[in-house]
């Protein structure tokens, strides 16, 4: 068990959270799992019963109160928690850093403010202040691919016409890799990038040197 779970742990795990959005996420997958594993042990315990002697108790004992009643209350749970977890990891309109990503065949081209508040275009690395909640406008120049920081937060599709927003947000100051998460030709298992979240009092020199962002079709 201990080997299997050294392997969740990487770049690009969701088990291994830097912020908060992702926490949540990593807490909903730990639910989901051991509800699953409730589930299923009751399964099994439910199937070793029907090979024994006759039972004292009803079987509605076993059919309602355990498999229904039981399995209803984590399935219920385990819903409700998502519901809420989904609902705090949105966007909302508090004056978040606003980021952009514009995915292509196959790359990524990011426009983020620098010291100075301009907005400047990076290829392939991505620069958000740590600790700070960043809203990320996806777009698509192409196909649709789709966004995604495994350690920060969940994914969002990038398709082309249209703007959609994610919200991330890391913890401290470090390096994450991101990558795209929607097959979208030949390169896709290439379309890797970096996300740099650096110290609020320390913008990183790339973003000082870094040209002026280009206006998109749909801005
Ligand atoms: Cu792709």
């Amino acid at each position: 068990m201990t080997l299997l779970l050294a392997g969740c742990d990487g770049p690009l795990s969701t088990l291994a959270p830097a912020g908060p959005a992702a926490g949540d996420i990593a807490l909903l997958w730990w639910g989901m799992l051991i509800g699953s594993a409730a589930i299923t042990l009751l399964v099994g315990v439910l199937l070793a019963l029907s090979f024994g002697p006759p039972r004292v108790r009803p079987v509605r004992y076993w059919t309602h109160g355990w498999g229904l009643g039981f399995s209803l209350a984590v399935l219920t749970t385990v819903l409700v928690a998502g519901l809420w977890i989904g609902e705090r990891i949105l966007p909302r309109d508090d004056g978040a850093v606003e980021v952009r990503a514009h995915a292509y065949q196959w790359g990524w081209r990011f426009a983020q403010p620098n010291a100075e508040g301009e907005t400047v275009q990076t290829d392939g690395v991505l620069y958000i202040p740590a600790g700070r909640p960043v809203d990320v406008i996806v777009t698509a120049e192409d196909v649709i691919h789709a966004f995604w920081v495994p350690q920060l937060a969940g994914k969002v599709d990038a398709i082309p016409g249209r703007r959609n927003l994610l919200r991330i947000e890391a913890d401290r100051p470090g390096t994450h890799d991101g990558l795209c998460a929607e097959f979208c030709g030949l390169g896709h298992a290439t379309m890797r990038f970096e996300l740099v979240a650096y110290g609020v009092d320390a913008p990183p020199d790339a973003l000082a040197d870094a040209p002026a962002a280009e206006e998109y079709a749909d801005d």
